[in-house]
């Protein structure tokens, strides 16, 4: 009996400091024109598990589309508004637009980004 009451103690512990975690930090990475065309700023970011990345197109329309790592995403993002992602697992996720990009034997041009989540 002592021992169900330790645990449930415990549990309700545990869940007191799930529900006391801030929801998940965003990084936003902007969709811009640049002398050098649209860029993805930045380009590459590095986060912790349990972070959501926000991608908004500050200038021109464009896609979130995953192409390589753990990973399925194609959105397309008018200039203004945004989509976002929480990246649970550890990885590498290489992302791009479909507008603004060329993917040629697995290298990426133009706007291509990455979040590396470790
Ligand atoms: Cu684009």
């Amino acid at each position: 009996m002592r021992r169900n009451l330790v645990a449930i103690a415990l549990a309700a512990s545990l869940l007191g400091s799930l529900a006391a975690q801030p929801a998940e930090a965003a990084v936003v990475i902007k969709g811009v024109s640049t002398t050098a065309g649209f860029k993805w700023k930045p380009h590459a970011v590095s986060v912790a598990k349990g972070t959501k990345v926000v991608w908004k197109a500050v200038t021109g329309t464009h896609t979130v589309t995953a192409w390589k790592g753990r990973w399925s995403k194609s959105t397309t993002i008018r200039q203004g508004t945004s989509t976002s992602f929480i990246f649970r697992r550890i990885g590498i996720y290489r992302f791009r637009c479909l507008f603004h990009s060329t993917l040629v034997s697995g290298v990426c041009r133009g706007m291509c980004g990455r979040v590396t989540v470790g």
